[in-house]
């Protein structure tokens, strides 16, 4: 491990002298972006942060005060395999690459940027919540996730600079340049071009949009590309985080609400959310990142199976056929505007393949918000699939919440009930009017968490701000 380098990083970046000058290089952009881009306010002030200072389970993290601009963002790829071979595709068993195959180049590239495009992302949709966080212990999460975000486009520009020469660093100094939601130069994903404009929208993306992350990278630690695969293997231990920040968010909210209930107060009497606005709120994060597996039917989809590139979540323990050239999955899709029955080529299906493993997961972080919901007769649930997609098979059709086909103007007479409104923003915004950085204190909105971090007080100060 060379964590005193400029660079930190387990990959041995001293041996090799242009890689090394050409990362040097691209590091002050980074910094720049940072800078223009990280979040807003709190850059001088030193933050109690997690930072990797080696790659294996037991304990791999070191806790710290330290101002995000000097955060040590490095390169870090899970422990190699001896003898690993390609688990599945058409290359099955042959041992995986450590260079790009030729034939997979332009494929591999493209999947490498579409990765690292959503990490920058997501620090500029999230960059001007410090402005209205719920406690210090909030601000803090928020940027643990913003810093690891960080790091995880520093993961994709390694390996684009690493593998891919010339167009490689193009496509990473182009990850800098894209910002969410520019309408010259937006971020390659439709839910990364959302403003995240408040704390409901960010502990719903944490949960929902980094969960999409969760099984990306699981698909793409399968690969046979094994530079790509050990990366996103070390990416998913930071990933857990991020989710249980979103996760626990959520259920602190559900918490207020439920308690105002149980009093038989209403709970925005209370300065709380109404079950009403927090399902309205996961109606939207929730859709938006069922379109980030694409569509239901699609041939590039096959195309990443087929090639050994991008696999389904732990190929090896939980399927026999890994080349799931016979099988089908059925699936109802439109085929000349009716709703029809089908058996898809299981290759062409993978996205739905994810879709199910992330979807069932989601409904078990439902089953553990319904459970601080119990005995107020009120729960969260997911909406169907088919409801406000804008990718796949569903997409250009209006489906109520329960998957039922409407026409454009119902579900224009009931987007309010659905989606959240201009008034449910207003509302959300007026919680948030004021910061709260009182170690201990917490919004009226929000129930403190259970513990504090790595074992410290909740009332801990998490962020040093306003200290000369
Ligand atoms: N928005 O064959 P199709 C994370 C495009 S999140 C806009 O149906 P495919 C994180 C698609 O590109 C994980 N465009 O889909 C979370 C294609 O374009 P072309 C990010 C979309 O290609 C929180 C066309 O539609 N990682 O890490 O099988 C915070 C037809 O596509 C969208 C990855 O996504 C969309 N939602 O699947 C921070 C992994 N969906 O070819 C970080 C890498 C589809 O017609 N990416 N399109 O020009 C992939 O594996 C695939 O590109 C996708 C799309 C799963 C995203
Ligand atoms: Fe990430
Ligand atoms: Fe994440």
């Amino acid at each position: 491990m060379d964590l005193h380098e400029k660079i930190p990083n387990n990959v041995s970046l001293s041996s090799d002298r242009r890689l090394q000058r050409a990362l040097e290089e691209w590091q002050p952009h980074f910094l720049a972006w940072w800078r223009e881009m990280g979040p807003e306010g709190f850059q001088d002030d030193p933050v109690y942060l997690r930072t990797a200072v080696s790659v294996d389970a037991s304990g791999w993290a070191h806790f710290d005060y330290v101002r995000m601009p000097d955060y040590r963002w490095g390169i870090f790829l899970a422990e190699p395999v001896a003898d690993r071979r390609i688990g599945f595709g058409d290359d099955y068993g042959k041992p995986v690459w450590h260079e790009v195959p030729g034939a997979h180049r332009t494929t591999l590239r493209r999947l490498i940027v579409t990765q690292g495009d959503t990490e920058p992302a997501s620090v500029e949709q999230q960059r001007r919540l410090a402005a209205s966080a719920p406690s210090l212990y909030d601000l803090r999460n928020l940027f643990q996730v913003n810093v690891e975000e960080g790091r995880h486009l520093w993961a994709m520009a390694y390996l684009l600079h690493t593998y891919f020469g010339r167009d490689g660093r193009e496509e990473a100094r182009d990850l800098l340049e894209r910002r969410s939601g520019h309408p010259d130069k937006p971020r390659v994903l439709a839910a990364f071009n959302e403003p995240i404009e408040d704390w409901v929208s960010f502990f719903m993306f944490t949960t929902f949009t980094d969960r999409d992350g969760k099984y990306q990278l699981l698909a793409l630690a399968e690969s046979g590309f094994d530079p790509l695969s050990r990366t996103c293997r070390f990416m998913l231990t930071e990933e857990a985080h991020h989710m249980f920040v979103g996760e626990s968010g959520v259920a602190r909210i559900v918490e207020r609400t439920a308690e105002c209930l149980r009093a038989g107060r209403e709970p925005r009497a209370a300065g709380a959310l109404d079950v009403g606005i927090v399902q309205r709120y996961l109606n939207f994060w929730y859709s938006l990142s069922l379109d980030l597996f694409g569509g239901e039917v699609s041939t590039n989809a096959a195309q990443f199976f087929g090639t050994g590139l991008k696999g389904r979540p732990r190929e090896e323990e939980r399927h026999q056929d890994h080349l799931a050239l016979e099988g089908v999955y059925e699936m109802d899709v439109y085929d000349e505007g009716r709703l029809v029955r089908r058996s898809v080529p299981l290759r062409s299906a993978m996205n739905e393949v994810l879709r199910d493993a992330y979807v069932e997961d989601c409904q078990k972080a439902l089953d553990r918000w319904n459970r601080r919901l119990a005995g107020t007769g009120a729960a969260l649930v997911l909406p169907s699939r088919r409801f406000h997609r804008h990718q796949g098979t569903f997409a250009g059709r209006c489906f109520d919440p329960d998957g039922r086909e409407i026409d454009a103007g119902t579900f224009e007479r009931e987007r309010a009930a659905w989606l959240p409104s201009e008034a449910d923003r207003a509302y959300v915004r007026s919680l948030g009017a004021h910061p709260v950085l009182e170690p201990g204190q917490f919004a009226s909105w929000i129930a403190p968490p259970v513990r504090g971090i790595n074992h410290q007080p909740i009332d801990f100060r998490y962020v040093r701000s306003n200290e000369a």
